[in-house]
């Protein structure tokens, strides 16, 4: 991928990085809630309809229903955001002790099947070894599930400033209950973009083609790392480039004129199941076509756009929302997102709540 290279803010205005942790978590929050009733769905044309007028109602301020509930993503997020928040230095003991306890407090919140096993192990061994359950999930193997992607945004936000960290917090706190390379790796990518989209101006438009030309060049360095890769595929050239390789069908898929057959294509080649590998670059896709218009999409907001988007391709919508929800938030901070529709979540003030003291500990309540 040879195309010009990104341009970033050099310096973020507190007032703008601020709006930006609100609008990332916002973000999140809105594509799990607003996500999550298709859970697992085929989405047929008749049901982009559907869902079309569903954005349309839950952004009509006049609009009164049960609030949209939250699940795992933003359950597991909340941990994460404490995690930074209530220690100086990250403690992964203390980030395991937080995901078991919000599990067993609310454990209906549909997690993944697998990862339920990892919370047992951790409370039934007294948390002496943090790494040792996940290790051992699927026989050895790690999960390569989405949760430790879904759940990243606050390491992202707090760690914008400081690539390498950011890169070291979100390795060891997936490693907490993914351990396969390619859970971690999505997990990385997640990141990597969300931090990505905070040094974009809000007030100029992405190039979507620098922003994945720019992914791919940070997972080249990412994927070089060649430990723990024996169960991913040999390339041609004797490197593993999973993501790689994903982010040049997303921008292939950017080229291409839109239409329903092409969205089955989208889901064909980048996927829109549970696993990380089907799910980061997909979310990450979702937020790069939403910068411009969709023709089966009815709206003017970018942020919008995102989420019906990541919705009406089925499969993990609330993950895959939640993901592309966050990296939209990043970019366009809560200013870009419609309050009506942040209202319709449940848990919207106190995710605003959690920004706000994220923003504070990485900051300072000075800033
Ligand atoms: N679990 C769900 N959705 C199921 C329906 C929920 C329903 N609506 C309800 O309310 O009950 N969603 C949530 O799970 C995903 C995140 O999962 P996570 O945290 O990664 O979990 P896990 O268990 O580690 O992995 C998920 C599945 O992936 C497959 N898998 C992973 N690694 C594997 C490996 N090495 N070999 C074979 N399979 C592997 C397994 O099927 C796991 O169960 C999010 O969508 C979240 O919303
Ligand atoms: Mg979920
Ligand atoms: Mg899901």
């Amino acid at each position: 991928m040879s195309v010009p290279k990104l341009i970033t803010m050099a310096k973020i205005e507190a007032s703008v990085l601020k709006s930006k942790f609100r609008g990332c978590l916002l973000g999140a929050l809105i594509g799990d809630c607003t996500g999550a009733p298709f859970e697992g769905d085929t989405i047929t044309h008749g049901d982009k309809l559907v869902i079309q007028r569903y954005y349309d109602k839950l952004e009509d301020p006049t609009f009164t229903a049960p609030y949209k509930s939250y699940t795992d993503d933003t359950a597991m997020m909340k941990s994460v955001a404490k995690f930074l928040t209530d220690k100086p230095e990250p403690d992964y003991r203390f980030l395991a002790r937080l995901f078991v306890t919000e599990f067993f407090k609310e454990p209906k919140r549909g997690y993944g099947q697998n990862i339920v096993e990892v919370f047992h192990k951790l409370r039934n061994s007294k948390f002496e070894d943090v790494y040792k359950p996940a290790k051992e999930q699927f026989m050895g193997a790690g999960s390569y599930g989405n949760g430790g992607a879904m759940r990243i945004a606050p390491v992202a936000l707090y760690f914008h400033d400081n690539y390498k960290t950011m890169l070291e917090v979100a390795t060891n706190a997936t490693k907490l209950t993914h351990t396969n390379i390619l859970g971690v790796n999505g997990a990385l990518l997640q990141s990597v973009a969300i931090q990505l989209a905070v040094k974009c101006d809000p007030e100029a438009k992405i190039d979507p083609e620098r922003f994945c030309a720019e992914l791919y060049r940070r997972m080249r360095k990412i994927e070089r790392v060649e430990e723990d890769l024996d169960d991913i595929e040999e390339e041609d050239d004797g490197t593993r480039k999973a993501y790689q390789n994903k982010l040049r069908v997303v921008e292939n898929l950017l080229q291409k004129k839109h239409d329903d057959d092409l969205d089955e294509e989208v889901i064909l080649n980048l996927g829109n199941g549970i696993s990380a590998y089907e799910s980061v670059p997909t979310a990450i896709y979702c937020f790069l076509k939403a910068l411009n218009e969709i023709p089966s999409i009815q709206t003017e907001n970018v942020f919008r756009r995102t989420v019906q988007y990541a919705v009406s391709l089925g499969g993990d919508t609330d993950t895959i929302a939640c993901m592309a929800g966050a990296i939209a938030g990043a970019y366009l901070g809560e200013d870009g997102i419609n309050t009506a529709l942040a209202k319709q979540c449940e848990y919207y003030r106190d995710v605003l709540e959690i920004a706000d003291n994220l923003y504070v500990a990485k900051e300072g309540p000075g800033n």
